[in-house]
């Protein structure tokens, strides 16, 4: 496609104006990649506010050293896209609402820059380094877009419909599949048709959407337009015809398919080009204990939908980005996120779960060069730990404060009061966790965020966290030789 020469071209100009840019200072571009509700926003948001504020990261090298001179926010790279909402989402989570960031609505980027000071120089205290770190934070909705990339209308229309058709989501499909019927491919193109279409298809998208288990499917523009709410981008939905048909001229289905191939060429192809395809580090956040929580059907549909999001990232000699910028990720970390949902003797399976969930998604994908690693971790802990004796029985539990409305047996919460809840125990042969066997064995509440605390050596209060240092360490620890 043309359009994608374009875009590389767009990525080789970039590369080229970072290259010098890079003289300057070293910029690492870190990518944080998750589905929705995975836990980016929150992770960006604890990851900043720990090195603004020295918190406790005994992990990561550079701070533990010392050698951390001054974390700020600078100015971000590109003038036209909004800046991250930090201090809003810090007001949230310390303020008297303590409530989590909402669900990101529009893409957002943020420049953090780090001075430092060389190992093995500490106390001359002359050479000094720079590190700029570019982010950019976006609706996880919009990720499932990316396979897109590599299918064609007839294919997605394919795709999707089959979806439909089966397991949780042909229950929430009748008034699709109604309208569907309806639609003859053939038929001339009518604006009317299309527009009505796409409606049917949309509320479609967004019953998927609504139940707590990610059933969501792409585009991701039609729930979260962002800036193209109400474009003609967004008029089409999928119809019911074979792969390998071709469109008639001035049918509905010749219709259909520009238009999706406009979506594709004027928002997912520019949409990666912009921010994924200069990565230098990844970090690829899933929630796996709610997936977990709901059964082996979700644990599945993540798997899939991770599978198909990283396919795009394929990294290997014949990338385009490496062969465009001399720019590939080298480092991946794929963390389990909320970890503080579960006791710490639990981390363990937490993690050996997410590793056979990767073996299975990434049997395909191919990083190559690239390090991998994996982590249970959560960016802001809104838990402690405490054991309760009940009976002969000493449960390790977790305390927090859960959000209002969650139930826990006959108990409804009011948001205010503490509770020590025991989650459950994840199966030590994972599995176990992706075979429906432990069904109703762990269940999980939502906490509020924790009230902050500073530390002994601290002057004003990091948000507390799991395993947050180890992900940075791997993320850019070397970065500060
Ligand atoms: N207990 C706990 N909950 C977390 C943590 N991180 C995220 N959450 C919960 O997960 C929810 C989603 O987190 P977000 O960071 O908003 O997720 P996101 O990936 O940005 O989601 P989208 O913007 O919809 O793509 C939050 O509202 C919290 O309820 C964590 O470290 N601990
Ligand atoms: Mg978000």
């Amino acid at each position: 496609m043309a359009s994608t020469l374009i875009e590389e071209a767009r990525v080789a100009l970039g590369g080229i104006g970072e290259l010098f840019s890079g003289l300057v200072s070293p910029t690492v571009r870190l990518g944080v990649t998750g589905l929705s509700r995975s836990g980016k926003t929150v992770f960006i948001t604890a990851l900043i506010h720990n090195l603004l504020h020295g918190g406790r990261l005994a992990l990561f090298n550079a701070q533990a050293e010392g050698r951390i001179v001054r974390a700020y926010l600078e100015p971000q790279s590109h003038d036209e896209i909004p800046r991250f909402a930090y201090e809003d989402h810090v007001a949230l989570l310390t303020g008297p609402e303590r409530a989590w960031p909402e669900g990101t609505r529009r893409i957002s980027e943020l420049r953090l820059t780090i001075d430092y000071r060389a190992r093995g120089l500490v106390a001359r205290n002359t050479h000094g380094g720079q590190l700029h770190i570019d982010i950019v934070d976006y609706p996880g909705e919009w990720l499932l877009d990316l396979p897109l990339m590599s299918l064609s209308y007839e294919e997605w229309s394919q795709a999707t419909l089959a979806q439909s058709r089966s397991g949780a989501r042909l229950k929430l499909a009748g008034a699709f599949h109604d309208h569907l019927a309806t639609l003859e491919p053939e038929a001339r193109a009518s604006e009317a048709a299309a527009q009505q279409a796409a409606r049917v298809f949309t509320e479609y998208l967004a019953r998927c959407r609504r139940d707590d288990v990610s059933l969501s499917l792409p585009p991701g523009r039609f729930l979260m337009p962002g800036d193209l709410e109400g474009s003609p981008l967004l008029t089409f939905a999928p119809l019911d015809i074979m792969p390998e048909t071709a469109a008639k001229r001035g049918s509905l289905h010749a219709m259909m398919q520009r238009r999706y191939d406009s979506y594709v060429a004027h928002v997912v192809q520019p949409f990666f080009y912009d921010h994924f395809a200069r990565l230098d580090r990844q970090i690829v956040l899933a929630d796996l204990l709610t997936a977990l929580n709901a059964g082996p059907a979700a644990v599945a549909d993540l798997s899939a939908g991770l599978s198909a999001v990283l396919a795009c990232f394929r990294q290997g000699a014949n990338s385009w980005s490496s062969v465009f910028t001399g720019r590939r990720i080298d480092r991946i970390l794929f963390a389990a996120t909320k970890a503080d949902l579960l006791h710490h003797g639990s981390h363990d399976r937490l993690e050996a779960i997410l590793r056979l969930v990767l073996e299975r998604a990434l049997k395909r994908v191919e990083f190559a060069g690239a390090r991998l690693d994996v982590a249970a971790i959560a960016a802001i802990r809104a838990t402690r730990e405490a054991t309760v004796r009940q009976g002969g029985d000493i449960l390790p539990c977790i305390v927090g404060t859960p959000e209002a409305g969650e139930v826990v047996g006959e108990e409804v919460f009011d948001g205010d009061t503490e509770a020590a809840i025991f989650p459950g125990d994840l199966p030590a042969d994972p599995a176990k966790a992706l075979d429906g066997s432990m069904a109703g064995s762990i269940r999980f509440v939502r906490f509020r965020p924790p009230k902050l605390s500073a530390g002994p050596l601290q002057s004003s209060p990091a948000f507390p966290h799991i395993r947050l240092d180890r992900a940075i360490e791997f993320l850019i620890g070397d970065r500060f030789r």
